[in-house]
This record gives C-alpha cells, sequence and structure tokens, in this order.
C-alpha cells in the first residue's frame, strides 16, 4: 500500500514538472534578446521550437560526411516560420494600442496575421494577388476570420499598396518592414545553435522578401557575440529561377514560379539580404523548377512534407554541394508545411494511386501483389 502511493506521489511530481517544462512560445522563451517589456501583452500560440531532423537520405545522397539537418518550421501553429515574427508584431502592436493591422501576402504572412490578430483581438486586412495563394493558405486566412482583399496584381504591386494605406490610416503594417518580424524570426538562428552546441558551416534558405535571411544572420550573430557559438554560417539564399531578382540583381517585374510563397520580383529587404550573403561569405542561387520538384519527392522520402517554396533549400543544397567541405554540417531551412499547397502535392509524386477500385477483396489483394 505505502509502494503504491509512492508510485502515485512519483508520477504526480512528474507531471507537474512536465507541465512546468512545457514550452512557453518563443517570446518567453527568449525574452532577454527580444525587444519587449514588463507591459507587453505577449500575444502567442506556442510558436517555436520547431524540430531539426537529421536528414539520412539527403545525407547518402550527398555523401563525404556532410550532415544535413532539416529546420521544419512548417510546424508552427500556422504551419510556416512566420508565426515567429507575427507573436513579435501582433504583441508589440496591442502594446501600442493598435487595432487593426494590415499586410500583403503570397499566403504564409497573411495566414499567420490573421490567426495572430484574432487572438489579439485585432481586425485584420490581407492583400493577396488573386489566383496565385495556395489554397491551405487562402482556407487559414478566411478561417482565422481575416479580410481577403484579393487583387489583379501580383505580391509586388499588393506591397506597396499595403505601405501605402499604413502610411495614411491608423492601421499596422505586419510584413517584415515592421522590424519586430525579423526580431521575432531570429529565434530560429537561437534554436539551431542551442540544439547543435554551435553554428552550422552552412545554412540553406529560401529567399522571397529577402527577411528571413536577415532575421537569421542577425540571430546567429546575437549568439555568436553572446559566446553561444564560435562560429558563423555561410548564409546560401536560394531563389526560384523565374522570381530572382537578387540572384542576378535585377527587380523581376513578372515573377513566375510554382512556388507562389516565392513569387517575388522586388524583394522589401533586397539590402539586408545582400549585406547578410556578403558579411557571411555565402551567396545567392537560382533553383530551376523542376529541381525544386526533385527536393520536394526527395523531402517527402525522409517522411517529410513541406511546401513547394521550401524545398528551394534543399534544391539548392544539392545545387552547391561540391562547394561544402567533408563532413561539415548544413541545415536546410523548411519555411513552410506540405499541407499549405495540396494541389502541388497531387500533381507532383511518384506515388502509386490506383483510383475507382471494385471494393472486391480478391481484386484489390491481387493487386497489392498478394
Ligand atoms: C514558405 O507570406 O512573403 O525571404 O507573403 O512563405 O523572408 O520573404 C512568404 C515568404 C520562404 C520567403 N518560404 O521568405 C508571404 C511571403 C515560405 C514563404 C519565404 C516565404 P522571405
Amino acid at each position: 500500500m505505502k509502494n503504491k502511493t509512492n508510485i502515485i506521489s512519483k508520477i504526480k511530481s512528474r507531471l507537474t514538472n512536465d507541465s512546468k517544462k512545457e514550452w512557453p512560445g518563443l517570446i518567453n522563451a527568449y525574452k532577454d534578446f527580444l525587444p519587449i517589456n514588463d507591459s507587453t501583452p505577449i500575444v502567442s500560440l506556442k510558436e517555436g521550437n520547431t524540430p531539426l531532423i537529421r536528414a539520412k537520405s539527403l545525407e547518402k545522397h550527398i555523401g563525404r560526411g556532410v550532415k544535413i539537418y532539416l529546420k521544419y518550421d512548417g510546424l508552427n501553429p500556422t504551419g510556416s516560420f512566420k508565426d515567429r515574427g507575427m507573436t513579435m508584431a501582433i504583441s508589440k502592436a496591442k502594446e501600442e494600442g493598435s487595432k487593426a493591422v494590415i499586410c500583403a501576402s503570397t499566403g504564409n504572412t497573411s495566414a499567420s496575421a490573421a490567426a495572430y490578430a484574432k487572438r489579439a483581438g485585432m481586425k485584420a486586412f490581407v492583400l493577396i494577388p488573386d489566383g496565385y495563394v495556395a489554397q491551405g493558405k487562402l482556407a487559414q486566412a478566411l478561417v482565422y476570420g481575416a479580410e481577403v482583399l484579393a487583387i489583379n496584381g501580383n505580391f509586388d504591386k499588393a506591397l506597396e499598396m499595403v505601405q501605402s494605406i499604413a502610411e495614411d490610416y491608423p492601421i499596422t503594417l505586419v510584413n517584415s518592414v515592421n522590424p519586430y518580424r525579423l526580431q521575432g524570426q531570429k529565434t530560429a538562428a537561437f534554436e539551431i545553435i542551442d540544439e547543435l552546441g554551435e553554428a552550422p558551416e552552412w545554412l540553406c534558405i529560401p529567399v522571397g522578401n529577402g527577411g528571413n535571411i536577415t532575421a537569421y544572420w542577425m540571430g546567429f550573430n546575437e549568439y555568436f557575440n553572446q559566446k553561444k557559438t564560435k562560429k558563423l554560417p555561410k548564409m546560401m539564399g536560394f531563389q526560384a529561377l523565374g522570381s530572382a531578382p537578387l540572384v542576378f540583381n535585377k527587380l523581376v517585374k513578372n515573377p513566375e514560379t510554382i512556388a507562389t510563397a516565392i513569387r517575388i520580383g522586388n524583394p522589401v529587404n533586397w539590402k539586408k539580404a545582400v549585406e547578410a550573403k556578403q558579411n557571411s561569405l555565402g551567396s545567392f542561387e537560382a533553383v530551376t523548377e523542376s529541381e525544386i520538384i526533385e527536393a520536394y519527392k526527395l523531402i517527402g522520402e525522409e517522411g517529410i512534407f513541406c511546401e513547394p517554396a521550401s524545398a528551394a533549400s534543399v534544391a539548392g543544397l544539392i545545387k552547391i554541394q561540391k562547394n561544402l567541405s567533408d563532413n561539415s554540417k548544413v541545415v536546410c531551412v523548411l519555411t513552410g508545411n506540405g499541407l499549405k499547397d495540396p494541389d502541388c502535392a497531387i500533381n507532383n509524386n511518384d506515388a502509386v494511386f490506383h483510383t475507382k477500385l471494385d471494393p472486391d477483396l480478391n481484386k484489390i489483394s491481387k493487386l497489392m501483389g498478394f
């Protein structure tokens, strides 16, 4: 009897300890590194703390002892890295007394802004390029209750418009020109160093507006200055060939790519992204549509589902593999969840998919090879 009580009290204490260890969201986890104060109302969906997963089949593919990690940021609450920035941007907007937020978006920013604004009791307006936002992202913005304005124009036009609206009217802009966005997003670099004990030699990341590559570089440097890592990674930014203004150092008027998240011709963080690349001795490279899809499938073979824009990081890694030294560490950032873009998945896979089958046991087991 005594024994039983002991066991129960042990289990109880473990449960309470575990609940104390619950991930508090990235603002609480990294508050010493973030511009918040005691009166900042923290608007959180427990974002951050996403897994860093070894990519074993990719490692076989590349060889030479190179260690590859996938930072699966598609596991954030709304399915993309945008939540890292949005928890900060919306918390600060609320602190400043803002009642409404606005953004332009290729999809993920609008989903994230809609969710965090709803949680903060604020109104969200999102401008999107009509017909060029993946279904999952649009569904999210609608369900989280944003007011969706789909324009006959691309992302760059939408961004120009929201910048002008935010100048003229009392509404907070939550695109990555909002400095709090990058502050939140830099925490992904902290998580990588916290887990690996040091920065990797290489960071491969898809680039659209250039916000995330800037934020990662900021995060790596802050930890470097705090002596939490002795090295800094080379920042490798990848754009889709049809939307590659940073690669060719030239504005793209009509950007095109299957990776609609990065269908951006005039990146708003152009200068900062170039600085991150130059200061880290990294580089920008373009990846083709078929390279993106090939990488998308290879990531699927790891048991991981990301959206096509995110696969650009792995497509890029494959492209630059000869530059990697033996036994070096690479982190590829998977920025968004595969469920965001079911059309891309259905149209681009090598799966065996039998349809319109008779529900006949004999036929089906025969089909299965028995
Ligand atoms: C999955 O949602 O610009 O270089 O409006 O959704 O920081 O712009 C999305 C960008 C990479 C590029 N991967 O990041 C938007 C938007 C995914 C993305 C990027 C985006 P940035």
